[in-house]
């Protein structure tokens, strides 16, 4: 077994030295706050194995090398399960004949292809409007989405994290949402928390406005620090974490492990996207970003999309409800708590929630 100690300006930063040293096969041995210089920073200390228990490339030729080749490059695995379903769905598509369909589900699907919705969604609404004789689209269309609107009064418990690509608008995201619920309850205990220390812009936003507005503001360095935010919790209503973009192979699952956010039954993740990411960009960010704990996701930088079937692919792929809509790069009136009605109305109609229409 080889050990080796990790220092760096957060916890992020030092997984990272980790992971590219002693690759994924590492395991953390202790990971604390420790000061150096008069600064806080983070210490881990890792452990591999010197000798790999497998080989490193499995046997190709065998049953077993096929099939542990393919889980462990889940990447690989996803991408061929993605394969097999885009053939099974070659095979489906002739039997979805357009003439057995009212000229009014004909417009409606034509239209959500258009939109970019994928064939598995089109597929199932096609079959729900076979099912019933003169299903109205929205019937086959209704259960695939839902919206827990991002307020203060829906959401109950008091963790929220917000998670997702680097740029995808999490720290914006989270500033102009603890805006808006202030102002409508002014009197709500919030605190806003990054744990996006490597880059300085996001710490530095959220501490402005915390700052700002008189919300508190913490910063977590280590794990340490997101236990001692956690003994602290009852002061507040809601405390509102920003998370880094994970670079890298660094999972989400991965991360929150590293602080001990998995450990907090109280705590629910948002996950920040766009609508523009190609097919097999969101495919390998479900997997970079799967977690227990997702809890909702918030579609950001809709004023600078095209098409909108990415809401509803990833509502049924998913299954997670949208909890709020972003639709500006202002601050100011360019979030909204979703709602069911302004999603479809985005989707069929173009509008956005402040009621301008995209091009
Ligand atoms: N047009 C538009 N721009 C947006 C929207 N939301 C965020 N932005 C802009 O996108 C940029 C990135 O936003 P951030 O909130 O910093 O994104 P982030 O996910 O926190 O980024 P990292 O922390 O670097 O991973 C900023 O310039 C925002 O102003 C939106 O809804 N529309
Ligand atoms: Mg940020």
């Amino acid at each position: 077994m080889r050990m080796k100690t990790y220092r760096a300006a957060t916890s992020t930063a030092a997984f990272a030295k980790v992971k590219s040293e002693l690759g994924d096969e590492a395991v953390i041995l202790s990971n604390k706050t420790v000061t150096e210089n008069g600064c806080k920073c983070c210490e881990i200390v890792a452990a591999v194995d010197n000798q790999p228990a497998r080989p490193a490339r499995p046997q190709q030729d065998t049953k077993e090398g096929v099939v542990d080749a393919a889980l462990r490059d889940s990447v690989g695995w996803q991408r061929e399960w993605s394969q097999i379903k885009g053939q099974i769905m070659a095979l489906m598509k002739p039997q979805m004949d357009p003439a057995r369909l009212s000229p009014k589900q004909r417009v409606a699907l034509e239209y959500l292809e258009r939109e970019e919705v994928d064939e598995r969604v089109l597929t199932h609404v096609y079959c729900t409007m076979r099912e019933t004789e003169n299903c109205p689209v929205m019937t086959a269309l209704d259960p695939l989405l839902k919206a827990t609107p991002f307020t203060s009064g829906t959401w109950t418990n008091t963790f929220h994290a917000f998670a997702g690509p680097g740029g995808a608008g999490k720290t914006s995201s989270l500033v102009r949402l603890a805006l808006r619920m202030k102002k409508e309850r002014p009197g709500m205990r919030l605190c806003l928390a990054t744990a996006d220390g490597g880059r300085g812009k996001g710490r530095l936003i959220l501490k402005h406005y915390a700052e700002l507005s008189g919300l508190a503001f913490r910063e977590i360095i280590t794990r340490e620090d997101f236990a001692l935010l956690r003994d602290e919790a009852r002061q507040f209503d809601m405390i509102l974490i920003d998370l880094p973009g994970l670079s890298g192979r660094t999972t989400l699952e991965e991360w929150s492990r590293l602080y001990g956010l998995d450990e907090c039954p109280d705590l629910s993740i948002h996950l920040v996207m766009n609508p523009y990411y190609s097919k097999g960009q969101f495919e390998r960010f479900m997997d970079k970003y799967k977690s227990e704990q997702l809890a909702s996701v918030i579609w950001t930088k809709l004023d600078e999309a095209c098409t909108f079937g990415s809401i509803l692919n990833m509502a049924f792929a998913g299954g997670l409800p949208v909890s709020a809509l972003s639709y500006g790069p202002g601050l100011k009136n360019s979030i909204s708590p979703a709602t069911e009605e302004m999603i479809w109305r985005l989707m069929f109609m173009r509008r956005l929630p402040d009621g301008n229409t995209q091009p």
